[in-house]
């Protein structure tokens, strides 16, 4: 009986280890500020495992400075490079084309052609929109523009410059740029507010257009609805601002709201739901702290009025492109959200329940990679590389 009774504890015992060493979250370092968090689950989720056995295939490489991969509708890939053109490489990860015909982007820095959206209607007229850095003025900014892909797709005509994010600061760094495009065929823009302490401070000010969201039509014009369409010195264009740097966007596949995430300082890098009119607190509010470690600001982390993001890290992740898993074929991974990072060189799935993060996975830490993008098809991911390469992760 005593023997009985000791073998179902220390069954119980080795099975909470058990639990307790799947539950542990994934980062295990000490994080740089000693800010705690709103509320719970808020950053250090629980670890997972994805069960579902998956291969990764490391399909090109030698891609140039790719930093946006996204599928075209028939499963090849559009891959840009910041040096200004842009590549069609087919599903086997062999390459087809080159695009250019773009207008001149400034590639120094962060800069130079950077993300790319297809027209809800592709398949049709043909037309794409880009973000890219442009040479203005006194320094540079980052712009959007549409052009129509040509029959032979090797160019881009009757090229058009639709919305220009000023003002024109004189730094390479923080141009934000993702675009995905909701379901009415508005246009959202991110943009970053330049890593200068004089951009910084706009990303409060609403007749600033660095550190927002932006949601136009596809003519660069203030989406119907915006906020603050109606208030007298406020860009129209703007659907969301106290953004820091973000590069990741996309809608939920169930939800059909707008995620986002960005660059925090050291430590702070956020996942949000960005909704209308609000205000997501950078330099205000952070769990980051200054490259010095000094405070940024008054070192707060929570104002009324100011959005709590969904998650954080610290230490960071470096988010670049992200998608939405938007099948079935892994099914643990069904409206996962799968994050690039790049100075944390993962990529990072979200598990997520009731917008809330409830699990965290690092996946392809073996290649040692800064992940600039990620991009879904039919099952699959696809993620690039400042190495230059393009793998693919499908079910085995
Ligand atoms: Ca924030």
């Amino acid at each position: 009986m005593k023997a009985k009774i000791i073998l179902s504890i220390t069954a119980v015992i080795i099975y909470s280890v058990e639990c307790l060493a799947q539950n542990s979250p994934v980062e295990t370092q000490n994080p740089n500020s000693d800010y705690k968090p709103a509320k719970a689950g808020q950053t250090r989720a629980a670890g997972v495992k994805t069960k579902t056995a998956y291969k990764v295939d490391k399909i090109a490489e030698k891609l140039g400075s790719p930093w946006a991969v996204i599928p075209l509708p028939d499963g090849r890939l559009l891959i840009t490079d910041r040096k200004g053109s842009m590549q069609i490489i087919d599903a086997n990860g062999t390459f087809v084309k080159k695009i250019t015909g773009f207008p001149e982007v400034d590639a120094s820095g962060q800069g130079g052609l950077l993300d790319v959206a297809l027209d809800p209607n592709f398949s049709k007229n043909k037309m794409i929109y880009w973000s890219f850095s442009e040479k203005n003025g006194v320094g540079n900014l980052m712009a959007v523009a549409k052009g129509e892909l040509n029959e032979a797709e090797s160019t881009v005509q009757n090229s058009v410059v639709i919305f220009r994010a000023t003002p024109p600061l004189k730094s390479s760094m923080h141009y934000g740029s993702r675009l995905v495009f909701d379901k009415d065929g508005n246009l959202f823009v991110s943009t970053g507010e330049r890593s200068i302490l004089e951009g910084r401070k706009q990303a409060q000010w609403l007749n600033s257009g660095l550190g927002k969201i932006f949601k136009i039509t596809k003519d660069g014009k203030p989406a119907p609805g915006n906020p603050f369409i109606n208030q007298k010195d406020a860009m129209p264009e703007i659907f969301a601002y106290g953004i820091r740097n973000a590069q990741s966007l996309d809608i939920h596949p169930v939800t059909g709201e707008l995620w986002e995430a960005e660059f925090g300082p050291k430590g702070g890098d956020e996942v949000n739901i960005i909704k209308a009119g609000k205000n997501y607190g950078w330099p205000t509010i952070t769990y980051g702290l200054e490259y010095s470690l000094a405070k940024v600001g008054d070192g707060i982390q929570q104002k009324e009025g100011m959005e709590q993001p969904v998650y954080y890290w610290d230490p960071v992740l470096s988010p670049g492109g992200m998608t939405f898993y938007k099948g079935n074929a892994i099914p643990e991974w069904k409206n996962n959200l799968f994050i690039g990072g790049l100075s944390s060189m993962h990529i990072a799935r979200l598990v997520i329940e009731n917008n809330k993060v409830v699990g965290e996975e690092r996946l392809l830490e073996d290649k040692k990679e800064r992940f600039r993008d990620v991009a879904y098809f039919n099952g699959m991911l696809y993620a690039i590389t400042d190495g230059g390469n393009l793998y693919r992760i499908t079910k085995k």
